[in-house]
């Protein structure tokens, strides 16, 4: 298996994509909930979520138009310590991720379980941009980059998966660079 996914294209710049306008960023009354099927429900203001125990990790980025980067380095917290400290309950199987505005993505709770999935807020050392998803973005490496939220504020546990804002819209729900999975049939 190659490290360029087929029929990508590699950058060196870091290109900004989304739908609609970067959310402005208030550090007084940002939160980050996590709820839905769980033992322990939290909500955490920014400081709050700062604290968590926090993971480095360098990895690539898959865009479903075509462009790939490698090795970004990614600081923040990773899925599998979060769902630790919510504790899922046994009938647990997805979560629907929810940013700033309408979107929304989802993924099995296994996949999101992966060491490289984090919820980030440093990207090279620094603070993460607001055009990059600061204050707090989802990262999935294995996966093309709607999958990787930006602007996260709320991480919904469930039985039952719920197509987010582009896999409603005609792409993947699978979503996987190497297999080409790039629009739902
Ligand atoms: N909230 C939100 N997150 C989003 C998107 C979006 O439209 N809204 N677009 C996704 C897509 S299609 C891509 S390619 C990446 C782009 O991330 P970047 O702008 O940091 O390169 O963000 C993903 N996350
Ligand atoms: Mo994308």
């Amino acid at each position: 298996m190659g490290r360029l996914p087929p029929h990508q294209k590699l950058r060196t710049d870091f290109p900004v994509l989304h739908f609609g306008g970067v959310p402005e960023f208030d550090r007084d009354t940002w939160d980050f909930r996590v709820e839905g099927v769980v033992e322990n429900p939290i909500s955490l203001n920014y400081d709050e979520f700062l604290a968590l125990k926090r993971t480095e990790d360098v990895s690539d980025f898959h865009c479903v138009t075509g462009w790939s980067k490698f090795d970004l380095k990614w600081e923040g917290v990773r899925f599998i310590d979060l769902a630790g400290l919510v504790k899922p309950k046994k009938n647990a199987r997805f979560a629907i991720i929810v940013a700033e505005g309408e979107y929304t993505t989802s993924l099995p709770l296994d996949e999101l379980m992966e060491p490289d999935v984090l919820l980030a807020y440093k990207f090279e050392g620094k603070p993460l941009e607001p055009v990059h998803g600061g204050p707090l973005r989802l990262v999935v490496p294995k996966k093309y980059a709607y999958k990787s939220a930006k602007w996260v504020r709320k991480v919904v546990f469930t039985e039952e998966d719920e197509p987010g804002f582009w896999e409603r819209r005609g792409y993947s729900n699978s979503a996987e660079p190497w297999k080409e999975e790039r629009y739902s049939h």
